[in-house]
């Protein structure tokens, strides 16, 4: 880059936001699972909306793309900058102030760096809940959950990110500012754009700020993990605790044996909750109101008088709640460090999981031997991580087996991302699987926001 350009760019972020050392730019430069890494001119962290505003006019002015960064938790590599000759990493780590907390009218403003996990805790102190939760909440930030539309443990009672912004702020690619920090319930002056933001994953402007929602703060919590013979039990049960515990109901979360041994295996530390059985559902429901816990006994009683359940296990207090929680929120680490895999992170219908992970499985293992399925997720939202634990040196079959699993996703009208998103990760899959009506609107709306095509070129479409 041309030092003019870099004294430009310092003087609107300083030099504490211009880093260009190779050392320090390595980590802005790969994803979180290692499997792409890409270059830059240099990473730029401003430190406040104008400054952002500033930043983007000048890429647009020098022909610079630009990747905007969260917490690079993703799993789609949306925030990496691949093959791209001039482009910058536009990191957001700076702006991670709380703007205001509205406690009375359950509602929180932040910038768009805020960490999760520091919106949690915000939201706690003021006795009030914010309900997205995910394995990565200690880095994952407010804008990238927002561009990535995450979802995570709680999907089932408090909806997805789209489901918890309200307000939002952004910066065009040509650097002016969308100012629509708004607190409102109820809007329907015209289009409403902040919703085209909510998924765009960085292609369309950079998310600077947001206004979210809050939630009364359940004084408790009712958390069981169940051990189940088979999938079509995992579905039955899910229906009747979802009649006994009605909108208490908070998670349904799948994982396998498979899964729990390998936690075992590389997460030294755990002891094994309950006896082997090939499924397990962690199981929790949280209320104000009595009567939540033997609301649950109850269920899981019945259950196991129907032979619905095989085993369970109810948390005492708040230690074994979490023991419980870090058997199914540390998977996808022990699934890295057990080597490389296809990830697949899929949706359908409920009903339709155990035929589902039944057909894909004996598909995939029968024409790649050596490969183990990984199945677990969200079954209360019918999203399933099928993810395909490689044969050592079988890295080149990923596309395969992907073509493989993507088929029969299409077969039971299904997505190929229920929530980690399209980034770079599976970005050819979505010309694939979208109609061509559908990705010419979605073409239309990035060309009308994006004319240059400058906003993280190569992600998504
Ligand atoms: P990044 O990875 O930095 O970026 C993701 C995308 O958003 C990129 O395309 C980037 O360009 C764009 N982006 C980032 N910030 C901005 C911004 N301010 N403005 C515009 N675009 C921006 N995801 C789930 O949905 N559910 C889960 O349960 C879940 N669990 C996870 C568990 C682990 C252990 C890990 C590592 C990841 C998990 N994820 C999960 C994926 C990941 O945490 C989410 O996708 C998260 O939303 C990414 O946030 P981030 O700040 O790290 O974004
Ligand atoms: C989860 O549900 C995350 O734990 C990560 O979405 C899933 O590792 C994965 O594939
Ligand atoms: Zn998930």
């Amino acid at each position: 880059m041309s030092d003019a350009l870099l004294d430009e760019f310092r003087k609107v972020v300083g030099a504490a936001g211009l880093v260009t050392d190779p050392q320090r730019t390595a980590t802005y430069l790969s994803d979180w699972r290692g499997l792409f890494t890409g270059s830059a001119l240099a990473v730029l962290r401003p430190a406040s909306t104008h400054d952002v505003a500033r930043v983007m006019e000048i890429c647009t002015r020098a022909n610079v793309a630009v990747v905007p960064q969260g917490g690079n938790t993703g799993l789609a590599a949306g925030a990496t900058p691949v093959g791209l000759s001039r482009a910058i990493v536009l990191s957001l780590e700076r702006m991670h102030g709380i703007r205001s907390l509205d406690a009375a009218g359950f509602t929180i403003a932040v910038d768009a760096g805020c960490v999760l996990a520091e919106v949690q805790r915000a939201a706690h102190d003021a006795q009030r809940l914010f309900p997205l939760s995910l394995a990565a909440e200690g880095s994952a930030q407010i804008g990238g959950l927002i561009a990535t539309n995450a979802g995570g443990t709680a999907v089932l009672r408090y909806g997805s990110m789209r489901a918890l912004v309200l307000g939002l702020e952004a910066v065009l690619p040509d650097g002016r500012i969308l100012d629509g920090m708004r607190s409102l319930r109820k809007d329907n002056a015209g289009y409403d754009w902040k919703q085209l933001f909510i998924g765009s994953e960085g292609t369309l402007g950079v998310i600077t700020g947001a206004v979210l929602r809050l939630f009364p703060r359940p004084r408790a919590r009712a958390t069981a993990l169940v051990a189940l013979a088979c999938l079509d039990d995992a579905v039955a049960l899910f229906g009747m605790v979802q009649e006994a515990l009605g909108e208490t109901l908070s998670a349904c979360e799948l994982f396998s044996e498979r899964a729990l041994a390998l936690q075992c295996a590389h997460q030294p530390g755990l002891e094994r909750p309950l006896a082997a059985h090939p499924w397990y559902l962690l199981i929790e429901a949280g209320s104000s109101l009595p009567g939540l816990r033997e609301a649950l006994e109850s269920a899981l009683a019945t259950a196991m008088e129907h032979e619905t359940i095989a085993d369970a296990v109810l948390a005492e207090t708040s230690t074994q709640r979490d023991a419980l929680w870090r058997w199914r929120e540390a998977i996808t680490e022990s699934e890295r460090r057990e080597g490389p895999s296809a990830k697949h992170d899929v949706s359908v219908a409920i009903s339709d999981i155990p035929a589902f992970v039944s057909e894909a499985s004996d598909a995939v293992e029968a024409a790649f031997p050596g490969t183990r399925v990984l199945a677990f997720g969200h079954l209360g939202d019918g999203n399933i991580h099928f993810n395909v634990l490689l044969a050592p040196g079988g890295n080149t079959a990923s596309a395969q087996i992907t073509a493989v699993v993507h088929h029969i996703v299409a077969r039971f009208r299904g997505s190929i991302t229920a929530e980690h998103g399209i980034g770079r990760y599976r970005r050819d899959d979505l010309v694939a699987h979208r109609s061509q009506v559908e990705l010419a609107l979605m073409r239309a709306i990035k060309s009308a926001v994006d004319p240059d095509g400058a906003m993280n070129p190569g992600a998504l479409i």
